[in-house]
């Protein structure tokens, strides 16, 4: 049940990378030539399935409006999905809206509108976020769908048939907040905003109450061998390694029974249980189904499920890690690849709430810093092991040093016509860059050259494990390098009568186009619009911006290079705009004087 092979084939392309990088910065040797083939086979032999892959985010309330806790979930997807697409993988990307509930029934309620009406409108406004956002989901389910109702009906029925799920009685500590039943031991004492003394989860903070009923329980207890298993054999079902810690820290402890429906009296808005129409499905049940809704399920749904990765924050970990694999063991499906975890952004050091008034409005946010703005970021921002702190201020330094100045003034430099006047992605001469080192270039050059050709592998290992904060900042690092290479060499005062210095010139602006090349590639999954700038600035085809086309300076290794000699793209704007501090007014972003004399 528990397949292995995507894991290696990823660790064999990785082995490929590794080999290409060591052996750059020496000639190339038949041997390393032939075992470059030989690990290439590995990677493209593989059967159809395992070119799929099946991404998907948590599935989010409908009861208040979307906050940057939510895009981030959405962009941390959205970044590997992209990924994949760029390695040739079919990709599936699934998010979408949670909609049942006694939390959303009671939203409704407060609204004065029928929980349908309210569901679609809410939802339609994370839609609207995820489209402002360049979110390329594939899907976007709302549990409130027919499909999905048939898919948890069907779902639960297997569960019944296999005698997990029994008539019982429970009663204890239940969370509408979180729609979750609690032990004793994670409930705790506060007092409320009156100074009424309440019970609370000590993990959410949220209000608890007693529930007495009688419903249907699920046979959890039986499953904590099997999970254990099945974290012990895959020590990357669930990353990063702190959560997955947490996991086999929870199974340590008390797992009872689950109860998985509500009576119908106390709760109407959901999926009603088959042949019980007085019980209504679990909300946490219903939701998780979503992920085998949107494969396919009850159908044909293994193409896609094998292949299954979920996103997830910090505080569904259990639901995810605990509760859905246990079901789907119950029914005899494949348990999740991985789950990622991230951690949470806070704001002033504070968890976001309505009360304090610290929500941070991700769409206000990414028109005001652009949408690859706020999702650059996000991403390099965003550590997933711990929690983030957000600050208006810091995105503004952050955009303006890393996308502004240091990757906008790079192109900027290297494709003005005072040192590029024919606009041309200009000629290699493999005389200044020899391997012996004894040309123009000096060491530090060929240094670069070595960082940016293993700058590829280094990217989709972190891209693989989402740290792509990571991968962004060994990006960054590359691009100071380049930075670093044309500040040696000032290009600017080569004498262009002269053919030696010209082709000298030539050089180092060929490599320099080749290192942004390669960036603009990179990053595609992180900032597509800012890319798709960049590479049409370069000349590159959409054709040519693929993982397999990230062959760094072929003209060193004695290849033809397909971009030499060709025109650069006629768009010579900013790459990205310089924004100004939120302190020194509000607004749109605004062009500074100095991204207008880039221009
Ligand atoms: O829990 N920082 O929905 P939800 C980062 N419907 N991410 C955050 C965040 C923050 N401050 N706050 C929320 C639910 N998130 C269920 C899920 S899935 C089958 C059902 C993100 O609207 C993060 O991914 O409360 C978290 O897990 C999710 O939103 C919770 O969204």
């Amino acid at each position: 049940m528990m397949r292995i092979p995507y894991l290696c084939i990823v660790r064999n392309c990785k082995a490929v990378q590794r080999v290409q990088q060591s052996a750059f910065s020496t000639p190339i040797s038949p041997q390393w030539n032939q075992q470059r083939i030989k690990l290439r086979c590995m990677c493209t032999h593989l059967s159809k399935n395992d070119r799929n892959y099946y991404i998907t985010t948590p599935i989010f309330y409908v009861n208040a409006s979307p906050h940057l806790g939510h895009l981030y979930s959405a962009v941390i997807a959205d970044c590997l999905h992209r990924y994949k697409l760029l390695q040739g993988f079919n990709s599936k990307f699934a998010t979408g809206t949670d909609e049942h509930g006694l939390k959303i029934q009671q939203a409704a309620d407060a609204a004065g509108k029928d929980p349908l009406s309210f569901c679609t409108e809410v939802s339609e406004r994370f839609r609207h976020l995820f489209r402002s956002c360049s979110i390329s989901h594939t899907d976007f389910i709302r549990t409130t769908e027919q499909r999905h109702r048939l898919a948890v009906q069907h779902f639960w029925s297997v569960l019944q048939n296999r005698g997990l799920i029994y008539k019982g009685s429970y009663e204890g500590w239940y969370s509408t907040q979180d729609e979750s039943f609690l032990t004793p031991t994670q409930v705790g004492d506060a007092l409320d905003s009156s100074g009424k003394e309440i019970k609370i989860s000590l993990e959410s903070g949220h209000r608890v109450e007693w529930m007495k009923e009688e419903n249907y329980m699920f046979r959890l207890s039986e499953f904590r061998s099997q999970l254990l298993d099945w974290l012990r054999g895959n020590p990357e079902a669930v990353q990063p390694e702190r959560f997955y810690q947490a996991v086999l820290q929870w199974l340590q402890e008390d797992l009872p029974d689950l109860s998985v429906s509500r009576q119908r009296s106390r709760l109407q808005w959901g999926v009603p249980v088959p042949d019980d129409p007085e019980q209504t499905i679990y909300v946490w049940l219903d939701a998780l189904v979503n992920y085998l809704t949107v494969a396919g399920y009850p159908d044909k749904y293994d193409q896609w499920w094998n292949e299954a990765h979920h996103v997830v924050g910090k505080d569904i970990l259990k639901f995810h890690a605990i509760y859905w694999p246990s079901f789907l063991l119950g029914a005899g499906l494949p348990l999740p690849q991985a789950i990622h975890v991230h951690s949470h952004w806070t704001v002033g050091g504070k968890k976001m709430s309505k009360s304090l008034g610290n929500v941070v409005d991700p769409l206000e946010r990414s028109q005001r810093f652009t949408t690859d703005g706020m999702r650059y970021f996000l991403l390099r921002q965003g550590v997933p092991d711990s929690d983030c702190d957000y600050n208006d201020d810091k995105v503004v330094k952050l955009l303006n040093a890393e996308l502004a100045d240091t990757l906008g003034g790079l192109l900027n430099r290297c494709t003005a016509p005072s040192l590029n006047p024919a606009q041309v992605y200009p000629s290699f001469c493999p005389d200044s860059f020899p391997s012996d080192q004894s040309g123009r270039a000096v060491a530090e050059d060929y240094r670069m050259l070595d960082a940016v050709k293993s700058l590829p592998a280094v990217v989709a290992q972190h891209y693989e494990s989402m740290h792509v904060y990571k991968a962004l900042e060994a990006v960054g690092g590359c691009v100071r390098q380049t930075n670093g290479f044309v500040q040696r060499h000032t290009p600017w005062k080569l004498d262009r009568g002269d053919s030696k210095d010209q082709r000298w010139l030539d050089t180092i602006i060929h490599v320099s186009l080749e290192c942004l090349r390669i960036y603009g590639t990179l990053l595609q999954p992180i900032v597509p619009e800012t890319s798709n700038k960049l590479l049409s600035r370069l000349g590159v085809q959409r054709g040519e911006r693929s993982w397999a086309a990230l062959n760094f300076l072929p003209r060193y290794q004695g290849m033809d290079c397909p971009f030499e000699g060709r025109a650069l793209g006629s768009d010579s704007g900013v790459l990205f705009s310089r924004l100004e501090s939120p302190n020194a007014g509000k607004g749109k972003p605004i062009k500074t004087k100095k991204a207008a004399k880039l221009r």
